[in-house]
């Protein structure tokens, strides 16, 4: 393959195999239909970007039936609302200011502009994702952020003071034409702010599972800063986040328009001290990634072998690498437990799991819970009290010497 930011010819280091749709959640009868294609993850050493050579069409993961939706977790609504409290502080001026969000999902985030009265408006592809938002008063569009819809929202509304987005710029393939978009949107003066999973929070992790068909990208400041110059934007402040197991919020301007804060250069330069731009850090991350599943194999063989019932909790897109990449079925795993109405009665990606409401697990509580909704370790703890203190344990893929 090409390189998607650079063109140059990015080195493949390993290969996930066989993977489903991440977020395909689906019934028994369409078992014999479902979609497979190869997870196999790319870096190109001439631009620093990592990214996935193959992945299903945007329209058969993003649509109708998204499974995702954001407000599910209350930390990450905690979350959402200091990343607008900020940006109104930080970012934007007390004019008639314009907010737009590529990927504004159920508005978790815009609702929170919506509620101080600022003009704003959502793109968001998935339509049932959307439906929710627009019942929390968050304006939207239902249709994929591109150039193309950048210019009529600028014929019909106006230059946008920021340009928003969280866990989205790295699901976009054709990431020259978001730029492009963001240019033709954004005022002179406007900001482009955007956080997404950290490229060196998963090599330090070696989480892994953050590589999936929606991530066609996992970015750095690095791979961030060469994509945006190609059309005249420049890093202007770097945010590390806690957020989904660690994430990098970026702000960009046009050049010149804001002063650089000091984060862009220590990040810069912390991300070329850690070797993120290296190749030999993505053969280092391939053994991590070989024993992780060595040993969380090994970990249910003993479990099943003791006849110990585990139970999945967090029925995450991230877990379908996990479980197709160690080839972990029902046999290993009773079921996973989920919130999310639409997952339940369904069976997880390729691996063909039962997906059950929460009850499931409090009802019954198994030996122990696979923890695939790690990223959430906090909120989880704090609701499943009971099960830890009543002998149960928890284990991630996370958990092994590294
Ligand atoms: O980037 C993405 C992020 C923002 O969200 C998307 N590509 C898709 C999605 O990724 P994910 O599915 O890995 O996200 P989460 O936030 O790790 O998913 C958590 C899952 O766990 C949800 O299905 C809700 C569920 N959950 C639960 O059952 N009980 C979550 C919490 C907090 C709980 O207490
Ligand atoms: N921003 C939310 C949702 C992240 S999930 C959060 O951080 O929780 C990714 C979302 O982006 C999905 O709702 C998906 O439908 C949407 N999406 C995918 N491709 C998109 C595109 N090209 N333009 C706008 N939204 C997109
Ligand atoms: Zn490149």
């Amino acid at each position: 393959m090409k390189c998607r930011v650079c063109d140059s010819n990015p080195s493949a280091f390993m290969s996930f195999g066989r993977m489903p749709v991440a977020n395909g959640f689906l019934e028994r009868e369409k078992f014999g239909s479902e979609y497979f294609y190869e997870l196999k993850p790319v870096f190109c050493e001439n631009c620093g970007t990592f990214q996935i050579e193959d992945h299903p069409s945007p329209d058969m993961m993003f649509h109708s039936d998204y499974a995702f939706f954001s407000r599910t977790s209350e930390h990450m609504r905690q979350h959402f609302k200091s990343y607008a409290d900020w940006v109104c502080d930080k970012y934007l001026g007390a004019g008639d200011e314009f907010v737009v969000e590529i990927g504004s999902n159920d508005g978790i985030l815009l609702e929170n502009f919506a509620s101080r009265g600022i003009r704003h408006l959502g793109c968001e592809p998935s339509s049932n994702v959307a439906a929710v938002a627009r019942n929390q008063g968050v304006d939207s569009v239902v249709d994929f952020f591109s150039s193309a819809l950048a210019g009529r929202l600028v014929s019909e509304y106006q230059h946008a003071s920021a340009i928003l987005a969280a866990n989205v710029i790295c699901h976009i393939p054709d990431i020259h034409d978001i730029a492009v978009g963001v240019d033709l949107l954004l005022k002179p003066d406007g900001v482009f702010i955007f956080e997404e999973p950290y490229l060196g929070s998963m090599i330090e992790k070696t989480s892994y599972d953050q590589i999936y068909d929606e991530h066609v990208y996992i970015f750095s400041a690095i791979s961030v800063a060469s994509i945006f110059e190609q059309h005249g934007f420049e890093l202007v402040e770097l945010l590390p986040q806690e957020t989904h197991g660690g994430s990098m919020r970026y702000v960009l301007a046009r050049v010149g328009m804001r002063p650089v804060h000091q984060s862009v250069f220590d990040i810069l330069q912390h991300e070329r001290n850690s070797g993120l731009h290296l190749p030999g850090t993505y053969d280092a991350f391939r053994s991590q990634c070989e024993k992780s599943k060595s040993v969380l194999n090994s970990r249910l063989g003993d479990l099943q072998a003791e006849g110990r019932r585990v139970v999945g909790y967090g029925a995450t897109s991230k877990s379908t690498t996990i479980l197709n990449y160690c080839d972990i079925g029902p046999d290993l795993i009773e079921a996973i437990v989920d919130t999310t109405p639409i997952k339940q009665g369904k069976f997880s990606p390729g691996m063909h799991i039962p997906i059950e409401p929460p009850s499931f697990f409090s009802d019954n509580y198994p030996d122990v819970a696979v923890l695939f909704a790690w990223n959430h370790r906090e909120e989880i703890m704090k609701k499943e009290s009971r099960f830890s203190n009543t002998g149960g344990s928890w284990i991630t893929h996370l958990d092994f010497d590294k």
